[in-house]
């Protein structure tokens, strides 16, 4: 098999040949932000978006991008035709760059901006069907007065002690609630429930990100006919839930039905899941940057 192609600044080189610096900022400070980005039959899902999203991220940390916004989707269309994928998945970091052993970034002369792109490990197809166990992690989402989570930047420490959290209660996800207790957002997915038809999603001040999922999932559920409100909400609403699913780009659309042992409605992938889930799968073979 022959090697994975990986975008490193300017260059395409293989994967074995993509290496960043020790004294990279982004590896010693976490200083830097990133992108997941979906392909679906040959287009960059909501690819725009997702430039933009890192582009907002970069001036609100003060890190200069040293490519533009076109070139960098010419980049990404290319990334994708170098390593032949039609489906996968593209992730995009872009780091503070090579500095030195001090905080202060100005050691740092240009960013390092890296590409990789792959095939996608989804949760397994069945609980696609059947919807998924998840847990609520002692570990808080951090405040939006420190990190502000919509700030999708390589500190993801938190969101990982949370995702232990989950695997040692052997289920694949874990909710995050805010440092209020508020039911904020799982460590990669945003958070959906249904009560009485209504469809509730906590709003982005709580401190959660702006997930471009979760923007497509509240647009198609509108066209739908369904009423869909951005609203704090607390375990208590989720425990008594009809429905609840997480949206992201890597898990699309998926019904939770158990959240610390409480089962969500009937214990299956609802009907309003399903049917999102439907139109967002149908969302996908139309958006897109072609390449
Ligand atoms: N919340 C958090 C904390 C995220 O990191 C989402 C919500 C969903 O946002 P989007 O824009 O993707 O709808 C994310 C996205 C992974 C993985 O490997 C996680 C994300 C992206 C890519 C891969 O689990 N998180």
């Amino acid at each position: 098999m022959s090697e994975q192609i990986i975008y490193l600044d300017g260059e395409y080189v293989p994967e074995s040949a993509a290496k960043v610096s020790v004294f990279d900022h982004g590896l010693l400070y976490g200083d830097g932000i990133f992108e997941g980005i979906r392909m679906y039959d040959n287009k960059i899902f909501k690819c725009k978006e997702h430039i933009d999203r890192l582009f907002a991220g970069a001036k609100v940390i003060m890190l200069d991008i040293p490519m533009t916004k076109t070139e960098m989707e010419e980049m990404l269309v290319t990334i994708c035709r170098k390593n032949n994928l039609s489906n996968g998945y593209i992730r995009l970091v872009v780091t503070r760059g090579k500095g030195d052993l001090g905080l202060s970034p100005t050691k740092c002369k240009t960013a390092t901006v890296f590409c990789i792109a792959a095939d996608i490990t989804l949760y397994p197809q069945q609980m696609y069907e059947d919807g998924m166990p998840i847990v609520t992690a002692s570990q808080r989402r951090n405040k939006a007065t420190i990190i502000d989570p919509q700030l999708k930047s390589l500190n993801y420490l938190n969101n990982i002690l949370a995702k232990i959290e989950a695997n040692h209660a052997g289920v694949l996800e874990a909710l995050m609630l805010t440092h209020d207790g508020i039911v904020a957002e799982c460590t990669g997915d945003n958070i959906f429930i249904i009560k009485d038809s209504v469809i509730y999603t906590p709003p982005i001040h709580v401190g959660i990100l702006d997930g471009i999922t979760r923007n497509t999932v509240i647009k198609l559920a509108r066209e739908l006919g369904y009423t869909v409100v951005e609203k704090e909400f607390t375990q208590y609403n989720l425990y008594t839930a009809d429905e609840c699913f997480l949206t992201g780009t890597a898990a699309e659309v998926i019904a939770v039905t158990s959240v610390d042992k409480r089962v969500i409605g009937n214990g299956i992938c609802g009907d309003v899941t399903r049917k999102l889930l439907q139109a967002f799968k149908e969302h996908t073979k139309v958006d897109g940057v072609p390449f």
